[in-house]
């Protein structure tokens, strides 16, 4: 039975990966930090957390003891490094520890590979944030980086480490630069699960108004569950490389509110422009969304769309979900949850 460790399981990719692993049979082990109060609600929504082959184990990314006890107990091949310190926005404000998590913790893991069996192969998740300032149209996997965050920073730094370890040690270390993906089970940090929670909610009658940033920022946003098939597939290719995954459609945060406010069947017209631009709800003539600069970013991603036509070549990947498909299953979802009290 194939083996595989996870790290991150208590994310939105790792719990979508673990159900994928599972469903093909591996056993797998879920690596989770300790804090104070664990939260599993990610593994417990898809219905997996009693599931017989399914471990959980502590694990921090910034211990490499832990890393080498990981790989010794488990005994597993496969690798699928998903945890970091992954919002955009806070690396601003912790830049350091973003450094530490996100860029300088892979390497505790290549470090544990290198010591403990040079024959396990390892995912690094990393991220369409590394190209940052627009420097081609559509971004792949030959297109010059250039970060424009502290996040996107060290995400680069564990992208090339990654390639040097496989050059280096020859180390199977394969690099998913994967555009943004989205879910029910997206934190609501994000922006498009902010979006989608608060319309829920504005369509209960919970919240009054959603407040956003900069809304004219462009991102290719495919689903989740697509995304984690992608990972496995460039684990079970017979060498290691670096692939894209993503739609290859581009819509702005504007686009989403219009597409979620769809989803919830309200209506809305567009007014005003910059700091003053809001939407209004055309039945009750209020304004539901409204721009804060508060959720301005020092340095800003204007426009992300992706080629995956490496993947599809040659790991036979393809995005299967819409953005109206995704956009109506997480409004779905959210309306859901909020009629019953959730809140995760
Ligand atoms: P999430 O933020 O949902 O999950 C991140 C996970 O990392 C959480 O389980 C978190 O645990 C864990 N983690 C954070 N710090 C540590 C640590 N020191 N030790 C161990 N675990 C830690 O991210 P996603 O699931 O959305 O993304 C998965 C990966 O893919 C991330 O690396 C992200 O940067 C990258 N990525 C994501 C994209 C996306 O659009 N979703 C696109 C491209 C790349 P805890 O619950 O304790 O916080
Ligand atoms: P991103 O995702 O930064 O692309 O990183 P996020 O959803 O946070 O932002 C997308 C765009 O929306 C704009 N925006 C807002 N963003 C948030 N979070 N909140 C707001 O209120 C808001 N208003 C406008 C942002 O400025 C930005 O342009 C995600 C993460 O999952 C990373 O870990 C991953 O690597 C990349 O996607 C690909």
């Amino acid at each position: 039975m194939k083996k595989a460790i996870i790290t991150g399981v208590t994310g939105q990719d790792g719990a979508y990966l673990a159900e994928l692993l599972l469903d093909k049979g591996y056993t797998v082990y879920g690596a989770f930090r300790r804090t104070a109060s664990v939260n599993f609600w990610r593994i417990e929504e898809l219905g997996i957390d009693q599931h017989p082959n399914l471990h959980l184990v502590e694990y921090d990314l910034t211990d490499l003891s832990s890393s080498i006890r990981l790989l010794q107990q488990t005994e597993a091949m496969e690798v699928y490094n998903l945890a970091a310190q992954s919002f955009v926005g806070v690396s601003f404000d912790q830049p350091i520890t973003t450094g530490d998590i996100t860029g300088l913790g892979p390497v505790n893991l290549l470090e544990a590979i290198r010591i403990v069996n040079p024959k396990i192969r390892f995912y690094q998740a990393s991220t369409s944030e590394m190209f940052g300032k627009v420097q081609a149209i559509p971004q792949k996997e030959d297109t010059p980086f250039y970060p424009r965050s502290p996040y996107g920073v060290a995400k680069l730094y564990a992208h090339w480490m990654t390639i040097n370890y496989r050059e280096s040690y020859d180390i199977f270390g394969t690099s998913g630069i994967l555009f943004n993906h989205e879910s029910p089970l997206r934190g609501q940090e994000f922006v498009t699960r902010k979006i989608t929670n608060s319309i829920a909610r504005i369509k209960l009658g919970k919240q009054d108004v959603l407040e956003l940033g900069n809304m004219d920022a462009k991102r290719d946003w495919g689903f989740a569950k697509d995304y984690v098939d992608g990972m496995w597939r460039m684990l079970q290719a017979d060498e290691p490389d670096t692939y894209v995954l993503a739609t290859n459609r581009t819509e702005t945060v504007r686009d989403f509110v219009t597409l979620a406010c769809k989803a919830a069947d309200i209506r809305i017209e567009w007014q005003g422009e910059g700091e003053a631009e809001k939407a209004i709800d055309t039945s009750t003539g209020k304004t539901i969304v409204a721009v804060n600069p508060r959720f301005y970013r020092p340095a800003e991603v204007e426009l992300l769309i992706g080629d995956p036509s490496k993947a599809r070549e040659k790991l036979g990947w393809e995005p299967k979900t819409t953005l109206e498909e995704l956009c109506q299953m997480m409004v779905e979802a959210d309306l859901r949850r909020n009629k019953i009290g959730f809140s995760f």
